[in-house]
């Protein structure tokens, strides 16, 4: 059982910092809200768009009952996005892939900001907001090349009709990503999960497979989650204020 939540880091966390080798960190959708990305969940609250709660318009149900609509949703985010950029999270989590013989790093979020931040080879478990996936062919197109306006946008290989590249309700993940992350997730000796209400599957199974493979688990939140109560330690705070404490010894 982890300790009551802290606001640093405990000796044993610097100790295994300073000699862990292999270490996998998974994101949610919290370690983008300092760069103002809406969170999914919070204060008992679901996101609603158009009165449509978000478990409704982002549904592999509404791809095939109503893909303007989910078009226009998701138009909606990227919009917001452009905006954002990445924050004090991202960038030091960019910097740990030079800490660390080997640095996984899975997210769920679909803003592509671990990327602009400089993470290389990111496992997206959820997909990317700026790709669209044709709906016959599978062929991705980055929608900021692919420049057409027209929606749903005609898959440029066989014109067929394309769809976000995010995984929805529903929806399987791209299995060699999950599998990917799970096998990184069972090799880890340190396990970060920050940002996430952890209760999305199987996304959240994964610090659960890192802990029973024997990492040290901690979680940064500012917010008790499922999780927290079989993390090795909670780290109560945001992830722009933790994550570079970390970087400097907690
Ligand atoms: C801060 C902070 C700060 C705030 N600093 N923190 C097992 C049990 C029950 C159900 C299931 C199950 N397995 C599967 C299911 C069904 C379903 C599911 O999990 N449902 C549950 C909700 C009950 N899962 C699926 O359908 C998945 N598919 C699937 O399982 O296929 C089979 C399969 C199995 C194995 C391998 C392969 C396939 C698909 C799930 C897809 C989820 N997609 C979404 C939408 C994407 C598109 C879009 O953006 O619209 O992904 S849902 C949404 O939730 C989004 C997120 O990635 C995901 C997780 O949310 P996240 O990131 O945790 O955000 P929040 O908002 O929930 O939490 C934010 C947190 O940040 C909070 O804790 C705050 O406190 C914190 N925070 N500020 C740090 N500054």
């Amino acid at each position: 059982m982890p300790g009551p939540p802290q606001h640093v880091a405990s000796v044993e966390l610097r100790e295994r910092l300073r000699s862990a080798r292999r270490v996998f960190v998974l994101t949610g959708a919290g370690v983008s809200a300092e760069s103002g990305v809406p969170t999914f969940r919070g204060g008992g609250q679901s996101a609603v768009w158009k009165g449509m709660p978000f478990e409704v318009i982002s549904s592999a149900a509404m791809v095939e009952r109503d893909l303007p609509a989910v078009w226009e949703w998701f138009d909606y985010r990227r919009g917001a996005l452009g905006e954002c950029r990445p924050n004090p999270a991202h960038l030091a989590l960019a910097r740990w892939q030079d800490r660390f013989e080997s640095l996984t790093l899975a997210t769920q979020n679909i803003d592509g900001l671990h990327a602009a931040a400089g993470s290389r080879g990111v496992l997206e478990l959820h997909g990317n907001v700026w790709t669209a996936r044709c709906l016959r062919c599978a062929a991705r197109e980055d929608l900021r090349r692919l420049g057409q306006r027209e929606r749903p946008p005609a898959c440029p290989a066989c014109g067929d009709p394309m769809r976000p590249d995010v995984v929805l309700f529903g929806e399987m993940l791209p299995m060699d990503v999950y599998a990917l992350a799970a096998e990184r997730a069972a090799d880890c000796e340190l396990c970060f999960v920050v940002g996430t209400s952890a209760l999305v599957y199987p996304a959240a199974g994964l610090p659960a497979i890192a802990r029973r493979a024997g990492a040290y688990v901690v979680e940064v939140n500012p917010e008790p989650t499922p999780l927290s109560g079989v993390c090795d330690e909670v780290l109560q705070g945001r992830a722009g204020e933790v994550m570079p404490m970390l970087e400097t010894g907690g």
